[in-house]
């Protein structure tokens, strides 16, 4: 018989019913010497993981095969050897799993278990509209809570002013908690202190937008690499290239991610998309065709929301950009 691909529901059931053989095995398997043990996975590149086990030690682990994509902040059991490596034998249920559209249009786990995606953007490199409403779609479907950071706030000048200024205007007034923050000037930063706690928040944004910054300032004695930004391209230099797990002092956890150039949510269809733009809800069905395309057709309700000022130009863009794309990926 021809080999078949598995779909990622297949994947997920696997790796669920190897997470309560697992379970089973764990209590048989503790008295014959073989540990197993509950863990939260802190970093994951290619093959190589690091799991944290309940007493917060660290251990580097290989995976068992067939247990699907693992992300930072999957809960797994492991089992040590007498030399204390570890191989991740199970993938707990999660909550939700953040995923992007990588190579060939396949689905790469991001990090799992997220309370909240938080949108890292900075005055410079100067913020993608698309960018931060990708993310908010994401969000929105994990779903999870949702906080924009423009960062490097001290660099505002008569140039950018303006357009940073839009932006907080179009997100404020939707609804989303936003937080300007200088980690130069130390400013916001209690702000979203208060902000991280209790939850799991992974930073995401372009590159040299302050994601690692932000953690260092956190967390002093963390050993995380910082990069320059290009003084030609005035863009960040992809210094992060892991996805790990911290744990904040005041309560929750942070994931600091390597930076984008794009992000592609894994939006499956329409309705993902729909539900994604929070303020277009309430127009939604209500325009005279059913398959209006929202540009110059009579009696459309986000022509007319648009006309009253009810809505941003911008995010309607944005929405009928995504229903393109998710179109030309399906075609
Ligand atoms: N002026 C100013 N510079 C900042 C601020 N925060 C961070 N930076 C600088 O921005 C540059 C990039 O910082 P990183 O923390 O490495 O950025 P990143 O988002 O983690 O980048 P990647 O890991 O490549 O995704 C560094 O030179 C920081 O010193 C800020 O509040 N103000
Ligand atoms: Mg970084
Ligand atoms: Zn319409």
């Amino acid at each position: 018989m021809a080999k078949r691909r598995l779909t990622d529901q297949q994947k997920r059931r696997i790796a669920s019913n190897k997470n309560s053989l697992s379970k089973l095995k764990g209590t048989a398997d503790k008295s014959a010497d073989n540990h197993i043990f509950n863990g939260l996975v802190v970093s994951h590149h290619g093959k190589k993981l690091i799991v944290e086990t309940d007493d917060k030690k660290q251990y580097a682990c290989k995976l068992r095969q067939n247990l699907g994509d693992i992300a930072c902040g999957d809960n797994v059991a492991i089992q040590l050897d007498q030399k204390n490596h570890g191989v991740v034998v199970a993938v707990n249920k999660r909550k939700n799993l953040l995923e992007k559209t990588g190579f060939a249009g396949l689905a790469k786990a991001v990090a799992a278990n997220i309370g909240q995606l938080v949108i890292v953007c900075s005055v410079e490199p100067e913020p993608n509209n698309y960018l931060i409403d990708r993310y908010l779609t994401a969000a929105e479907n994990l779903p999870a809570e949702a906080l924009i950071i423009i960062n490097k706030i001290d660099l505002l000048n008569d140039s950018n002013r303006a357009s940073i200024e839009a932006i907080k205007e179009t997100y404020s007034n939707i609804g989303y908690h936003l937080i300007e923050t200088s980690i130069k000037e130390h400013i916001g930063l209690e702000e979203l202190k208060a902000a991280l706690q209790n939850t799991t928040s992974i930073l995401v944004g372009l590159s040299g937008v302050g994601k690692s910054s932000l953690v260092k300032m956190l967390l002093p004695d963390t050993d995380i690499r910082i990069g320059e930004i290009s003084t030609a391209s005035k863009e960040g230099k992809h210094t992060t290239t892991v996805s790990s797990l911290y744990h904040l002092p005041d309560g929750g956890n942070l994931i600091d991610s390597p930076g984008v150039r794009d992000f592609t949510p894994r939006n499956r269809d329409k309705e993902d998309i729909v539900n994604g733009f929070i303020e277009l809800k309430p127009y939604q069905g209500y325009c005279k065709f059913s398959n209006c395309s929202h540009t110059t057709e009579p009696g459309c309700a986000i022509t007319e929301a648009l006309n009253k000022g009810e809505l941003s130009q911008q995010r309607v863009n944005s929405f009928k950009k995504m229903l393109d794309d998710l179109e030309q990926q399906t075609r």
